[in-house]
């Protein structure tokens, strides 16, 4: 089946937007005190979460991780609330306590962003088993990291969601590195797709900087899963362009390798096809682009406007009865 025009343009809308989201911060946090704490960014990555979310309905679940901001924009975030969070606002989307690291956006059922690496894959099962339970015509998708399929955590999910035919989709994001760790140094077979037949599942390796490719990847997925079939895992092949966290210099990173993977930008790929194939102007790729700014820019002068939150507040949201 053929990706629609209408779903191509969407998916370049929103890397667009996390691209400009993200450029924005790693500008940001050039400027001393404008946002605390540690900054994680998926730069280069926005394929992944736009092909994803692109193929996934509303009453759908995701669970992400550290560099998740593409994944929740995507999928619908408000740029403001996500913004004003990073800034640690009241107005954020968890009222400023979540910060860059741990956002959750119920309204578009983004439930949780775990940092603890593989954290999110027992989650996901238990968040799938909930859905299978309820007979829900909805799926969750996890997203990850390569690092973490050498977690226990990792191995354990799959085999309960294959065992049990959970109607999850496992996004492996395989970035070439986990921190400061190239691929070949944290994992000793060459594709993470192969583990899926462990666990008596499908397991697709896709290019992960080509945006219609994880929509179907992710379509088909959606469609086993809600089917009845089962979990499917999808390792999306992409690179970290940017170190591990922004204060990372990337010495392990060769310069060509950097150059090489930046050819391959999942946006000029996906702009080029859609120009291309006379789908898309250059004059309305570059109001794309203007209005990605001026979303982000809204966001942070909104942001940066907003109160921080009230010292009394502390330990407001923090316990549920
Ligand atoms: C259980 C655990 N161990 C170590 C860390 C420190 N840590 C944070 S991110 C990261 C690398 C994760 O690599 P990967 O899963 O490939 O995701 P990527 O950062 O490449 O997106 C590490 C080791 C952590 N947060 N949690």
């Amino acid at each position: 089946m053929s990706v629609s025009t209408q779903k191509k343009l969407e998916m370049l809308r929103t890397m667009l937007l996390a691209r400009r989201f993200e450029e924005t911060l790693t500008a940001l946090c050039q400027q001393p005190d404008k946002i605390r704490g540690m900054m994680i960014l998926a730069t280069g990555q926005e394929a992944v979460g736009s092909g994803v979310c692109a193929a996934l309905s509303p009453e759908d679940l995701i669970l992400t991780n550290h560099r998740s901001h593409h994944h929740l924009l995507a999928r619908g975030a408000d740029p403001k609330a996500l913004m004003a969070e990073i800034f640690g606002r009241r107005t954020g989307c968890n009222k400023g306590k979540s910060g860059t690291l741990h956002m959750a956006v119920p309204e578009v059922n983004a439930l949780c962003t775990t940092t603890v690496v593989g954290g999110g894959l027992p989650i996901a099962a238990g968040m799938g088993f909930a859905q299978q339970y309820r007979q829900q015509d909805a799926v969750t998708v996890c997203f990850f990291g390569d690092g973490s399929t050498s977690e226990g955590s990792f191995h354990e999910s799959l085999n309960l969601a294959g065992l049990w035919r959970l109607p999850v989709i496992y996004v492996c994001e395989n970035n070439g590195y986990a921190a400061a760790q190239g691929y070949d140094e944290h994992t000793p077979i060459e594709s993470l797709a192969a583990r899926a037949d462990a666990y008596g599942m499908p397991g697709e390796r896709v290019d992960g900087n080509d945006a219609p490719a994880v929509f179907e990847a992710t379509r088909r997925a959606r469609e086993r899963a809600l089917a009845g079939e089962g979990p499917t895992l999808i390792e999306c092949m992409t690179y970290r362009w940017r170190g591990h966290g922004e204060g990372d210099k990337q010495l392990y990173q060769p310069a060509e390798e950097i150059a090489a993977w930046k050819k391959r930008c999942p946006i000029d790929r996906l702009s080029a096809a859609l120009c291309g194939a006379g789908e898309l102007s250059a004059a309305e790729l570059a109001d794309m682009r203007s209005s990605a700014t001026e979303i982000v820019t809204e966001a942070v002068r909104f942001a940066e406007e907003s109160p921080w939150p009230e010292p009394e507040e502390a330990l407001d949201d923090v316990w549920a009865a």
